[in-house]
């Protein structure tokens, strides 16, 4: 029979959705949207950039009824950023330039606050009333819109110290007062572990104790490190997570792909990773399927480049990231355009400066 105009139908995660029928076949399921809602994501850099595009594809594989943001720094090649626009609907660049005199005077005393800084830049997205914060090398797995059901500051507790939440993946709601008084807190206390998550749990210093429907459950925020430290919880409740999360050094785009056998090459993998593979290879998958064809496209790569790569088989970010060079470092250093993040962190120049002085 065919669907009349307005029989409903319900959908796996229990939202409802008008059919449409249109000729014969084609069908066109309007699911409700949230404008005033959505999913915010950082990236301080290219390499980053991989990292929120992947995520942002996922959070679209699974129908998600929110907008998609991206906070960047101006570190974001102009390739990217005509990327990112491909996955999100906005692109915001954080200028950590234009902020107050006094975000400047803390910034030269303690560099390594700017990401911080930057992601706290997300309270001022006042055009949403609600957000869900994902970091960079999140990966989703299945629908997770019930999260905007939660209120500030909603976040699952983190693995190392679960007392605390881990501030890769928590809810919010923007407003500038909150915002000014995260900036003033960093500013006149610092973070205990000079990140954001130091942060935002001293700023959000009840958490732990006040409203259990604060704490997200574990499956919302899976570390990719439990996996090996506890090893039995995952066999048995991994299957159930929604969001994983690649914690600690080692990202997914740090691995090489074989497109043949659609999996990370073991060669690269050590043997703490063999556990987590299968995220791995979905993340590789999506990068490949979603995200490939954006760059070919806009690279106008000739059928000739192509062919090339399905020759080698192997995909690594490096083919569509170029390092910059030191000369292109140097004149943005000059430009004053430094990297309080990445590479112009402050421990990276004290390692350099050690390094000099041995
Ligand atoms: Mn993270």
């Amino acid at each position: 029979m065919r669907p009349g105009l307005n029989s409903v139908i319900p959908l796996c995660y229990g939202l409802c959705a008008k059919h449409e029928s249109l000729g014969e076949r084609v069908v066109a399921i309007h699911l409700p949207f949230f404008t005033d809602q959505a999913f915010v994501t950082l990236a301080t850099n290219d390499v980053y950039c991989q990292g929120a595009l992947v995520l942002g594809q996922s959070l679209k594989n699974h129908r998600i009824t929110r907008k998609l943001v991206i906070l960047i720094t101006s570190q974001v090649s102009s390739l990217l950023r005509d990327v990112l626009y491909k996955v999100f609907d906005e692109v915001i660049e954080v200028n950590l330039e234009d902020s107050a005199d006094y975000v400047h005077l803390a910034l030269l005393k303690r560099p390594e606050l700017g990401v911080t800084f930057t992601k706290l830049h997300c309270w001022t997205l006042t055009h949403y009333s609600k957000c869900v914060f994902m970091d960079a090398d999140t990966l989703v797995l299945c629908n997770i819109d019930e999260l905007f059901d939660r209120e500030e500051l909603s976040a699952a507790p983190d693995s190392g110290w679960p007392d605390c939440f881990n501030s890769g993946v928590f809810v919010f709601r923007p407003s500038l007062e909150t915002h000014s008084l995260l900036m003033q807190h960093a500013v006149k206390c610092g973070s205990f572990d000079g990140a954001d998550q130091g942060l935002l749990n001293s700023f959000f210093s009840n958490w732990a104790t006040s409203d259990i429907r604060k704490h997200l459950p574990f499956l919302y925020n899976l570390s990719s490190s439990t996996i090996y430290t506890y090893r039995p919880a995952f066999n048995k409740f991994g299957s159930d997570a929604k969001v994983v999360h690649f914690l600690g050094p080692a990202k997914p785009w740090h691995y090489k792909y074989n497109r043949q056998t659609g999996s990370v090459i073991s060669e690269s993998l050590t043997s703490e990773s063999q556990h987590h593979v299968s995220f791995l290879d979905l993340w590789w998958k999506i990068y490949d399927e979603s995200i490939v064809p954006f760059f070919d496209k806009l690279q106008h790569v000739a059928e000739l480049e192509s062919q090339e790569q399905t020759v080698s088989k192997l995909l690594s970010i490096q083919q569509k990231v170029k390092e910059p060079s030191a000369e292109d470092e140097r004149r943005k250093w000059e430009e004053g355009r430094v990297d309080y993040m990445g590479k112009d962190a402050f421990a990276r120049i004290q390692e350099k400066l050690d390094r000099f002085l041995q």
